[in-house]
């Protein structure tokens, strides 16, 4: 299951919905800069790192080797669920070989944020977890990993020449003594640099508690799937936002589409058999970049307003604005090619009800010639003009619908719109948050 515009497409529901049949479910990217949110009988939950599976007893939840983790988020999102009756500590496994983020990771990426900032350059917009600089070190084969918390003198000698690099480049090129950190950083940071210590003293202390749960989850896979079971890999971020695939330079740090599924979790590709794309009825994006249909989502009584109102379109990490635009059906058929869809789950189709006409975008104009399909990469996209077709509204409201047949005539007509343009198939259509408000089609 992948999110196939730029994150924010419901993904959590659905793992939810889909983990009735599911004996585990397995994150394989990303990491707390994800925010998937779960309604279950009218009582929200946000996770960030752990599967949402976690929301459904028995389920097992598997945090895979290509998934950044911050041990203290981690333990953060634990004890609140555990606050609130759900188990996981004995149902959550979390793989030996995934890169750790510490403390550094996240000031370098709040210092390159500034710096951009300050050079003339437009943000990234990125969540400041500290994502991107945990992935370069592990692409440049020198990150600390889950596993080494189990030796702490080999611990303490890698964090060393980290620190050493990073707060080189902290202090004498992000000049990071006049930058003013968040509260959170602060314990951790003195004169502009990130003190061993205070992360090392932390980490050991993590140590203890992480040790039950950390595993050999390629291993663990490969046996649950040869005993029968079915595994469930949850996607995060989404399609354009995938570090190759994506609108590059704004992208995230890591393989978002679904073949990651497999070298993100330690499995072989033939374990991946259905390929679920999770997509907005209509586009939104947090942090900058080019987003070809956005509209202006801030004049009250635009349909650009009417979807980040209706819709509640806040970072669930992060609390920003998300931008809004029509369905790009163009964009769509990328990312249907890129991870091999095999059906479409649409989502927030009920925020669209009460508009007067919708627009699917169906190709765009660049550089006088027309096409049918999103280009790569920023600098092209961003010259993309989209190419609509118009499709009449309707007054109905569709919360809560859960026969395809009772959707209102014109809410068909722009689903099958979206089918053909696309060819992918429609699976499912989710009419509102909660989890019993789903149709499912085939
Ligand atoms: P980063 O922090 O390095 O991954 O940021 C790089 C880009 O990736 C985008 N990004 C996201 N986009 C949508 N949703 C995400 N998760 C949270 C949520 C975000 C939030 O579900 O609401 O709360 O703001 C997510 N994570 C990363 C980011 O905006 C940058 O464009
Ligand atoms: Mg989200």
């Amino acid at each position: 299951m992948v999110g196939t515009q730029w994150g924010d497409e419901g993904k959590g529901k659905l793992v939810d919905w889909l983990t009735e049949s599911a004996q585990a479910v397995v994150r394989f990217q990303g990491g707390h800069n994800a925010g998937h949110t779960l309604v279950i009988n009218g009582a929200k939950t946000a996770l960030h790192l752990i599967p949402s599976g976690i929301m459904r007893p028995g389920v097992k939840c598997y945090i895979g080797n290509g998934v950044v983790v911050a041990v203290g988020k981690l333990f953060e999102e634990i004890e609140g669920l555990e606050r609130a009756g759900v188990q996981v500590r004995d149902r959550l496994r979390v793989s030996e070989a995934c890169p750790l983020i510490l403390a550094f990771h996240q000031a370098l990426d709040i210092a390159r944020e500034a710096a951009r900032e300050r050079g003339g350059q437009q943000k990234i917009g990125t969540t400041g977890k500290g994502i991107g600089p945990a992935y370069e070190d592990k692409i440049a084969r020198r990150a600390l990993r889950v596993q080494d918390l189990k030796h702490p003198e080999r611990f303490a000698a890698k964090l060393c020449d980290l620190l050493a690099l990073h707060n080189h480049v902290l202090v004498h090129v992000l000049g990071s003594r006049e930058l003013d950190f968040p509260e959170a950083l602060k314990p951790y940071m003195a004169d502009g640099e990130v003190q061993f210590g205070a992360v090392y003293d932390e980490a050991m202390r993590q140590a203890d508690a992480l040790k039950p749960m950390m595993a050999d989850v390629s291993r663990e896979l490969n046996d649950a799937f040869a005993a029968g079971g079915n595994l469930l890999f949850e996607g995060a971020q989404g399609t354009l936002l995938d570090v190759d695939h994506g609108t590059y330079p704004y992208v995230t740090s890591s393989n978002c589409v679904a073949g990651n599924a497999a070298a993100g979790a330690g499995v072989g590709p033939g374990m991946l058999h259905y390929i679920l794309g999770i997509t907005k009825a209509y586009c939104t994006r947090v942090g900058s970049g080019p987003f070809p249909t956005e509209l202006d989502w801030e004049k009250p009584g635009t349909p650009g307003y009417h979807m980040s109102t209706v819709g509640a379109e806040k970072g669930v990490t992060t609390g920003r604005a998300r931008r809004c635009g029509w369905f790009d059906a163009a964009l769509l058929k990328r990312s249907a090619q890129i991870n091999g869809l095999s059906g479409l789950c649409i989502t927030k189709l009920d925020v669209l009800d009460g508009l007067d006409e919708l627009k699917l975008c169906v190709g765009y104009e660049l550089d006088g010639e027309r096409i049918d399909i999103l280009p790569m990469g920023a600098d092209d996209i961003e010259r993309c003009r989209p190419v609509y077709e118009t499709i009449p509204g309707w007054s109905d409201s569709t919360v809560g619908v859960t026969d395809y047949a009772r959707l209102p005539a014109n809410a068909r007509r722009y689903l099958d719109r979206i089918q053909e343009v696309t060819g992918v198939p429609i699976a499912m259509v989710s009419t509102s948050p909660d989890r019993d408000h789903t149709i499912l089609l085939h």
